[in-house]
């Protein structure tokens, strides 16, 4: 029985020390050491023993028991030390490895046009308004001065929604909603930007959608020359000191007189941008303001055609393509 024992316990140590996973340590555990297994089983053999023989085998069979289980455990904890190395490893980072680049998004060079004219009426003291893009007929032509068999219609090809309802061809619809909110007798000083609708044929220079800020100012003594001086210090902080500007007559049913005005540009010689002129007392009167009492001045400016000279792009229609490349260079405006 004794040599059973010691053989046991050499196979045990052995197979011990070779065990290279903690799996295998558990089995081995239970093969020599659980209720069923190879020692328990050598010590169901004891009652044959004599009464001399039997502390004797029980004390060598605790040893084994001990040492076998004092083996175990210091392998289990090698193993488990391998085990965290290894996983600390694995998850080491590298700290010099180059990062992941996430694609940062810019403004739309149009929205970023927009807002720097804003920025620069605000400082004229100038509110900005909202319009609504479909529009009654009322406000967008009738109340401008344009009655339904007027000539002037013919300027701005209509997309028509039902026959009162349209989408806006300009913003000017806006300057009448915001007298009407004024009541007809507080000064009014805003812009309005947004998009207008017309039916035009696409070309470089030509969209269907495009965008438009309107200005209106009406007070008791509004004048021609400060319409002038207000138009000039716009363009003159949109494209730089000494820029020339030129206004040219021109016909609006809604403004009399009409200007259109025309900045200087060195590739393309003059440039129309903006509509313009006084607002007419028709108009004033429609909306609410006594025009004995209260003048006005009136603009509407086409943004596109803005921001292509500010940043020399050739064709209206890259503003609307979305093509990376084209909005990746304005990525800092
Ligand atoms: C108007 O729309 C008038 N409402 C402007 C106005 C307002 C005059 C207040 C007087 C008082 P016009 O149709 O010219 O006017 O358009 C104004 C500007 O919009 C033009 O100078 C041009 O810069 C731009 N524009 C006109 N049509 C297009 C188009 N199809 N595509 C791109 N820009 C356009």
């Amino acid at each position: 029985m004794r040599e059973a024992l010691e053989s046991l316990r050499t196979e045990a140590l052995a197979a011990t020390e070779a065990a290279d996973q903690l799996e295998v340590l558990r089995d081995l555990k239970v093969k020599y050491l659980g209720k069923k297994g190879e020692l328990t089983s050598v010590l169901r053999g004891m009652g044959k023993l004599s009464a001399e023989e039997r502390p004797v085998i029980g004390s060598l069979a605790n040893e084994i028991r001990s040492q076998l289980e004092e083996a175990l455990k210091t392998k289990e904890t090698h193993l488990e030390e391998l085990q965290l190395d290894e996983k600390i490893r694995e998850e080491k980072l590298d700290v010099s490895l180059p990062g992941i680049v996430n694609p940062i998004g810019a403004a739309h060079p149009l929205a970023a046009v927009i807002e720097e004219i804003e920025d620069i009426f605000v400082g004229m003291g100038f509110e900005v308004v909202e319009g609504p893009e479909v529009e009654t007929d009322q406000f967008n032509f009738e109340m401008l001065n344009i009655p339904k068999d007027h000539p002037a219609r013919d300027m701005q090809d209509t997309f028509y929604i039902t026959d009162d309802i349209l989408l806006r061809t300009h913003t000017s619809a806006a300057q009448i909603r915001t007298m009407l909110e004024k009541g007809g007798n507080t000064a009014v000083r805003i812009i309005s930007p947004g998009k207008v609708y017309r039916r035009d044929d696409d070309d470089a220079t030509h969209s269907h959608q495009f965008t438009q800020i309107e200005g209106l100012v009406v007070d008791k003594g509004v004048s021609m020359s400060e319409l002038n001086g207000v138009l000039l210090t716009f363009i003159e902080k949109i494209f730089g000191a000494g820029t020339e500007m030129r206004l040219r007559p021109s016909y609006f049913p809604f403004t009399e007189p009409s200007v259109e005005v025309d900045i200087y540009h060195p590739e393309k010689e003059w440039v129309e941008i903006l509509g313009a002129g006084m607002v007419h007392p028709n108009v004033l009167a429609k909306a609410g303001y006594n025009p004995e009492r209260y003048t006005g001045f009136a603009f509407g400016i086409g943004i596109e055609r803005i921001a292509m000279l500010k940043y020399n792009i050739d064709d209206i229609r890259h503003f609307y393509q979305n093509d990376l490349r084209f909005l990746k260079q304005f990525r800092s405006v």
